[in-house]
């Protein structure tokens, strides 16, 4: 594709998936020549580029006496209405359904009264669906949303499926997988950072996740409990959030303190992940798991649950091993039984490598680009 947009990202800036994935095709679109427009509370916390192409709008909530609730909604809703006014954006892509695409939609609206028709595509990113949309407080509101974008993405077969099953959709939804950018990930271990973790005949298992309880941190802790019985290793915990304090206090009852190390939250991942022999995610449910990426670009096996997309990224028998959810003794079993078969472990860790590359950006990009340049183009027929 030629034609350079002018394109505004909405996304939630925290430790989460959908504000990776939106910041990462952010920058790579800016790479490609587009000009990018980041909307959201705060810094998207991956985006710390300094570029001609990149533009960070912040919305704020004003403080008001009468609010019991902050309509953060509506701020979001004028913001966008002044960027792209300003701005003169040809296309608003919102990450997450609550409340971004129904702010977007509500921007549209606003902007039409101006003569301006800006094209929305909205990318549908997981617990925005699995979760909050099953809710049903918050139902009419995302189909609505949903409906009345120009087009709609999921991020995996899965959710597409799940998006469809509970809601009257009647717009198409199209699966664009996430993404990774291959050349972050070195599969070169650093020998000094992994004797800081481990001694030399300890392996290294991980979990990174924002510790909500759909991450089911408690099963991290058990499954490497088991594993750390039979073989000498060591567990990095990566991320905060509500449940951590509860797999802290399950490793003291264990007795496990001396093993397992939690370091909060961190920026630069493929470092812990390049030194990881396997990667743990036992989620309740998952659309996607952009982490099991990442950590298979690492060259690291992955022991997650089947739930939702991951299916689609760890692939069974093959780059790692999937189990129901909770099946926390076959997920430690799975694990010993790699560790205990160092070709074995070593044979995955190349698949997931190798089944990651698929996954490379320049590989999805150009799905995002052709949604964008379908839609303008239609806008300026
Ligand atoms: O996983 C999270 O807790 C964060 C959440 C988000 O929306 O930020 O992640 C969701 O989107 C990611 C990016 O598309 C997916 O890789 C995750 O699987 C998905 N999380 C869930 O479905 C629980």
């Amino acid at each position: 594709m030629t034609n350079k947009l002018k394109i505004g990202i909405v996304c939630y800036p925290t430790y989460g998936g959908s504000g990776v994935v939106a910041t990462e095709l952010g920058i790579a679109l800016s790479e490609k020549g587009h000009e990018v427009h980041f909307i959201s509370y705060d810094q998207p916390f991956r985006l710390d580029l300094f570029s001609d192409k990149i533009y960070y709008h912040e919305v704020s909530v004003p403080d008001y006496p009468l609010f019991e609730y902050a309509p953060y909604e509506l701020n979001l809703t004028s913001k966008l209405v002044d960027v792209a006014l300003h701005e003169k954006l040809n296309i608003l892509h919102v990450h997450y359904a609550i409340p971004h695409a129904s702010a977007a939609v509500n921007a549209k609206q606003i902007l039409a009264t101006y003569g301006i028709n800006i094209p929305i595509v909205t990318t549908l990113h997981g617990t925005d669906i699995t979760l909050l949309g099953k809710d049903k407080s918050f139902k009419p509101v995302i189909e609505y949303a949903i409906n009345m974008s120009d087009a709609v993405t999921a991020v995996s077969e899965d959710l597409k499926k799940e998006t469809l099953k509970y809601f009257n959709i009647k717009n198409e939804i199209k699966t664009i997988s996430n993404f990774i950018d291959m050349s972050l990930y070195q599969q070169k271990e650093d020998v000094k950072l992994r004797n800081q973790f481990a001694k030399k005949a300890e392996f290294i298992l991980t979990h990174i996740s924002n510790f909500r309880k759909v991450k089911r941190v408690e099963d991290v802790i058990n499954i490497f409990n088991k594993v750390s019985e039979e073989i000498p290793a060591k567990l990095l915990m990566i991320g905060d959030g509500p449940e951590r304090l509860k797999a802290e206090q399950l490793c003291r009852q264990l007795g496990i303190t001396k093993k397992v190390k939690f370091l909060g939250k961190l920026k630069v991942i493929e470092k812990v992940l390049s030194i990881s022999d396997v990667f743990i995610l036992p989620s309740e449910t998952e659309s996607f798991g952009l982490v099991a990426l990442e950590a298979m670009a690492s060259k690291t096996v992955v022991i997650s649950t089947n739930s939702g997309g991951l299916p689609e990224v760890n692939i069974d028998g093959e780059t790692g091993y999937l189990s129901d959810v909770g099946d926390v003794n076959k997920m430690a079993k799975d694990a010993i039984s790699l560790l205990n078969n160092i070709e074995t472990l070593n044979r995955f860790k190349n698949n997931a490598l190798a089944h990651a590359k698929a996954f490379d950006y320049p590989n999805i990009l150009p799905q995002y680009e052709a949604v964008y340049q379908n839609l303008v183009s239609k806008i300026k027929e």
